[in-house]
């Protein structure tokens, strides 16, 4: 079997290094699956995990900063070039764990991983020796009305279609949710547009209207799962999809 590489995505703070931790701990624990975890950020101070892989090992944003002269975000923007000249390298150590499941930190500023060359490259080079599928991480208290959800599931579609494999649209920290928002989430994709229009019908939710439209078109079936690290609410239901979607990514194969 090969490996099954979870990569954890989403803009900064959003809870990956967290979900990562606490997921992949959970994961371990409850099915008789060697887990591994890998940190792909060369920028992070703490983890909750202990790496079985880290880049920091091999690239220092802060060396960066005082070799090349650069500042924090310009340091940042090479280490991820630096990261994507590395994926043969990371592949190569990555090979030797033999995980039946590995969870892969990303840099806070996922932009940079998405956009750049660094994440398709890896992903390329992951292709090699696992299946890769992406989770996309979005706090629940910017995500509990249609709108906010539909941008979700949007910024999902394009991390898909640019890094070339399935991603699942997560919501993180839902125990920060208020029981009225918890009651109304919007999770269905499929029940989206008719909740927009409960929203109001200004040119914002006609234009959302319409790109649920083309979301529909081009996302994996799914839908928008809550999860809380602190409460470990929605473990199991994300355990389920990602074996969906691991189910059909081996039917592909
Ligand atoms: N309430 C709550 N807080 C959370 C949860 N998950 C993470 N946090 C908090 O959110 C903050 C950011 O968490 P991280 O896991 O560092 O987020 P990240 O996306 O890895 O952050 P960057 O890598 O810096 O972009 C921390 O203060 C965490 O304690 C959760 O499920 N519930
Ligand atoms: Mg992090």
């Amino acid at each position: 079997m090969p490996t099954q590489a979870i990569f954890v995505l989403g803009p900064a703070g959003s809870g990956k290094t967290s979900l990562v931790g606490g997921f992949g701990r959970w994961v371990a624990e409850e099915f008789n699956l060697s887990v591994s975890f890998v940190n792909l950020d060369p920028a992070v101070e703490h983890l909750p995990y202990s790496p079985d892989f880290d880049v920091r090992d091999f690239i220092s944003v802060k060396d960066i900063m005082v070799k090349e002269g650069l500042g924090p975000n310009g340091a940042i923007l090479r280490s991820m070039d630096m990261l994507a000249e590395m994926s043969e390298v990371i592949v190569k150590a990555l090979k030797k764990l033999r995980s039946d499941i590995m969870f892969v930190d990303t840099p806070g500023q996922s932009e940079l991983f998405v956009f750049r060359d660094s994440g398709p490259k890896l992903i390329k080079a992951f292709k090699r020796f696992s299946i890769p599928i992406a989770l996309f991480l979005n706090e629940s208290t910017l995500t509990h009305k249609v709108k906010e959800a539909t941008i979700t599931y949007l910024m999902s579609l394009i991390v898909r279609l640019r890094l070339d494999i399935p991603v699942l649209p997560v919501v993180s920290k839902s125990d920060l949710l208020s029981d009225t928002s918890t009651h109304n989430f919007p999770d269905e994709l499929s029940t989206l547009s008719l909740k927009l229009r409960s929203e109001g019908e200004d040119l914002l939710s006609e234009f959302m209207n319409d790109l649920l439209t083309v979301v529909k078109h081009y996302a994996i079936p799914t839908r928008l799962v809550k999860v809380s690290v602190i409460t470990r609410e929605g473990f199991e239901d994300l355990y389920a999809l990602i074996h969906e979607v691991f189910c059909a990514c081996g039917d592909l194969t």
